[in-house]
């Protein structure tokens, strides 16, 4: 263990990161940053030779992504490849791969976990550490992490070769920022584990580095996403709520969280993303179903719902203006899950737009951080019976109301993330309608 230790201080170990996408890609740039020899394994061979080109694949805006992926390329402490033989070479491996749940039965999906393991372990070393970043369910650490890798090296994870758990804490427009900026768990199958770990995000890691065990760990990242989850479900039901007592809930929450100890979430046209969405399921997973639980199933209904509600608010306002869904012309603002990225994974307009043709409307996307997508904005929206706002990029919030009203044909405005002013929009004569701001 010493010589590992020793090793990672002084940056002559070598790291692999099995997964180049969100969290693996940036890992695998501010290691090499911080000056040890790093090997990336991307199963996607098109996606491998780009990064080895200095491709960036993760669109939208990632302040110092791009540069730093560069030149880590060109000092050579990159490199990047599709076998996981190379990962031989390494003392310590982190897997940073997609940990999805399944549409229907809300279990996880493991299938990219279960290959990178399977594919690592007879490569595996006496003496290696390995540590998993994506987020799982908890018991998975104990369940499949460590039997597939004991069985595939032929190794023990307390002594053969180390093994530990710290769940990624990024997101989409502030990756590198999160990577040094948050405090981290780190849950060790051993206590050697963990503090072997902590030896190499300290390179790195300006936060707190906490150490504790793995179903702790596990534990913690699902609660955090969520508590989140539910904290928003939570604003969307007050929203809901203030929609039919005819109030703005934004007004509501921005004096709710002057009252201690609130801090009421943001209520909107739902929840997306690869995170949110999933890790509820992952940590009722977890309890093998013991445990009944019934806040956090109904938080995610709550949230699921909210794009079908945006669909019923801009069928109400077509009607008000004297007009039906049936056939109208829809121009829909923004395809990503979160605003000024170019990430559509569970994006809340996907189930909108599946709604809106299902009542026969006629649909135009518009969204400048998607290529498809990316039209001329007073074309997607000329001509057009209703528009809706589903994230709030920077492009929109700039737009002027005046300029939108001067190119729909029929003035409905549906507000999915409180972007613009409804007295403003009233004024102008659109038919307008917010989430919680009817
Ligand atoms: N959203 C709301 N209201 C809010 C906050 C978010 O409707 O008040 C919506 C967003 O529009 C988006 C979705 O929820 O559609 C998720 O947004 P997010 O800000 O949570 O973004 P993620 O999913 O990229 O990041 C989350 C973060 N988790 C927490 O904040 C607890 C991030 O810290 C995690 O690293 C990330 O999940 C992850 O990878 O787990």
């Amino acid at each position: 263990m010493e010589n590992l230790a020793e090793g990672i201080r002084q940056k002559t170990a070598t790291v692999a990161v099995i997964g180049l996408g969100y969290v693996g890609l940036p890992v695998a740039c501010t290691l090499a940053h911080a000056g040890f020899r790093v090997l990336g394994i991307e199963r996607d061979p098109t996606k491998a030779a780009d990064i080895s080109e200095g491709l960036c694949p993760i669109g939208g805006d990632e302040p110092g992504l791009v540069d730093l992926l560069a030149e880590v390329l060109e000092a050579g402490r990159l490199k990047v490849s599709t076998d996981h033989q190379d990962c031989r070479q390494a003392d310590v491996i982190l897997i940073a791969v997609e940990t999805p749940v399944d549409p229907h039965s809300k279990a996880p999906a493991y299938e990219a976990l279960r290959a990178a393991l399977s594919a690592l372990g007879p490569n595996l070393k006496p003496g290696d550490l390995v540590i998993v970043e994506s987020t799982i369910a908890p018991g998975t650490m104990d369940e499949v992490v460590r039997p597939v890798l004991e069985e595939t090296s032929a190794l023990k994870a307390d002594g053969g070769f180390y093994l530990a758990f710290c769940p990624e804490r990024v997101m989409p427009g502030k990756l590198l920022a999160n990577l040094r900026n948050c405090d981290r768990v780190i849950g060790g199958a051993t206590p050697q584990a963990a503090e072997l770990a902590r030896e190499l995000y300290r390179h790195f890691v300006e936060g707190d580095l906490d150490l504790t065990d793995t179903l702790t760990a596990e534990l913690v990242k699902a609660t955090e996403n969520t508590y989140r989850d539910v904290q928003i479900a939570f604003a969307n039901e007050i929203a809901l709520l203030c929609e039919n007592v005819g109030a703005n809930v934004h007004e509501v929450r921005e004096l709710v969280n002057k009252s201690p100890f609130r801090d009421m979430h943001v209520p909107g046209a739902g929840v997306g993303g690869h995170c949110i969405p999933k890790d509820p399921w992952l940590l009722l997973h977890g309890t093998q179903g013991k445990l009944q639980a019934r806040l956090v199933p109904t938080a995610r209904s709550i949230n699921d719902s909210m794009p079908l509600h945006v669909a019923q608010l801009a069928e109400d306002c077509l009607v008000a203006s004297g007009r039906e869904m049936q056939g109208a012309q829809v121009t829909v603002l923004g395809y990503a899950y979160l605003e000024n990225t170019s990430d559509a994974r569970n994006s809340p307009t996907i189930p909108l737009v599946q709604s809106l043709q299902e009542s026969g409307a006629t649909i135009t996307i518009h969204d400048p951080h998607f290529e498809e997508y990316d039209l001329d904005l007073e074309e997607a929206v000329s001509g057009s019976h209703c528009v809706i706002l589903m994230v709030a990029h920077d492009e929109y919030r700039a737009l002027d109301l005046a300029d939108l009203r001067s190119w729909v044909a029929t003035p409905v405005l549906v507000d999915g993330r409180n972007v613009w002013d409804k007295t403003r929009a009233r004024d102008l004569g659109f038919v307008y309608a917010g989430v919680g701001n009817r």
